[in-house]
C-alpha cells in the first residue's frame, strides 16, 4: 500500500520492519521437507491466526474479480461466475507464517495456478508475479514458484467457504513459502520481466521467502 490508512496498521509496518533489522526468529539452520516437516524456527498451532493490514474487504462474490494481466498473451478478468467454472481442486498443505507460527493439513478448494497459466499463457520472458489484494497489499514471486502443482487460488478451507478474514471470498494459496507471500482477496495479478518487491518485501522481507531456507528477511 502507498499510504497508511490507520495507527495500527503503521504501527504492525514499524514492529514488523524492526524484526527483519533484528533477523527475529533466525535458527540459521536450514531443513529438508523431505526429512522434516516443522521449517527451522517454526512453531506450530492448531487455531488459524489472522494476519493482515488491519483492513478487510468485504467483498460480495458479485463484486470480485480477478484480473490477469502484464506479459500473458492471453490477459484475463474473471467474475466469480468465470472462476466457479474453471475446474476445479482439492488440496491439502501446511502453511507457515515469517512471525514463526505453522499450521499442518489445509484442505482448501479453488482453481489451480498451473490452470490459470495454461489459460492466460505467460510469455517466455515474464519470470516473475506480482499479487495484488482488494485491500491494497501486493507481494512478488518468480513465476516458477506459482508454476507448481501445490499452488492455488482458493475459495473454500475445511469444506466452508474461506472467511473474510482469511481472505474470502478468494486467495493465492502457495504452500511452500511463508504465507506474507498469499495474498488475501486476491484482486490482481501481473506477469513481469523483472521482479519488484511488494508492501512487505519493500520492508526488509525476502524477496522469495523458503521456509526451509529461512529465507525470512532480505
Ligand atoms: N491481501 C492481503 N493478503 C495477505 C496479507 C495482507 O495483509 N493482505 N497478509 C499476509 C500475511 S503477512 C500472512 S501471514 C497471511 C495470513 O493469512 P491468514 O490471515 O489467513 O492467516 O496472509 C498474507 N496475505
Ligand atoms: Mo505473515
Amino acid at each position: 500500500m502507498t499510504d497508511e490508512p490507520n495507527p495500527k496498521m503503521e504501527k504492525l509496518a514499524r514492529t514488523k520492519e524492526q524484526w527483519a533489522r533484528d533477523g527475529r526468529a533466525l535458527t540459521g539452520v536450514s531443513a529438508d521437507p523431505a526429512k522434516v516437516r516443522l521449517p527451522p524456527g517454526q512453531r506450530l498451532t492448531k487455531d488459524f491466526p489472522v494476519l493482515d493490514l488491519g483492513v478487510q474487504p468485504n467483498l460480495a462474490q458479485a463484486d470480485w474479480t480477478l484480473t490477469v494481466a502484464g506479459q500473458v498473451g492471453h490477459p484475463l478478468k474473471w467474475t466469480w461466475a468465470d472462476f466457479m467454472a474453471q475446474p476445479q481442486v482439492t488440496l491439502t498443505n501446511d502453511i507457515h507464517c515469517v512471525t514463526t507460527w505453522s499450521r499442518y493439513d489445509n484442505a482448501w478448494s479453488g482453481v489451480s495456478m498451473r490452470h490459470l497459466l495454461e489459460m492466460a499463457k505467460p510469455f517466455e520472458k515474464a519470470k516473475y508475479v506480482m499479487l495484488r489484494g482488494y485491500d491494497g497489499y501486493s507481494t512478488n514471486l518468480p513465476l516458477a514458484d506459482i508454476d507448481r502443482d501445490d499452488v492455488l487460488i482458493a475459495h473454500t478451507w475445511q469444506n466452508a467457504p474461506l472467511a473474510r478474514e482469511h481472505g474470502g471470498p478468494a486467495r493465492l494459496v502457495v504452500p511452500h513459502l511463508y504465507f506474507w507471500k498469499s495474498a488475501k482477496w486476491l484482486r490482481h495479478i501481473t506477469f513481469m520481466e523483472k521482479d519488484q518487491p511488494g508492501y512487505w518485501e519493500a520492508r526488509g522481507y525476502h524477496m522469495r521467502g523458503d521456509p526451509w531456507t529461512e529465507e525470512r528477511y532480505d
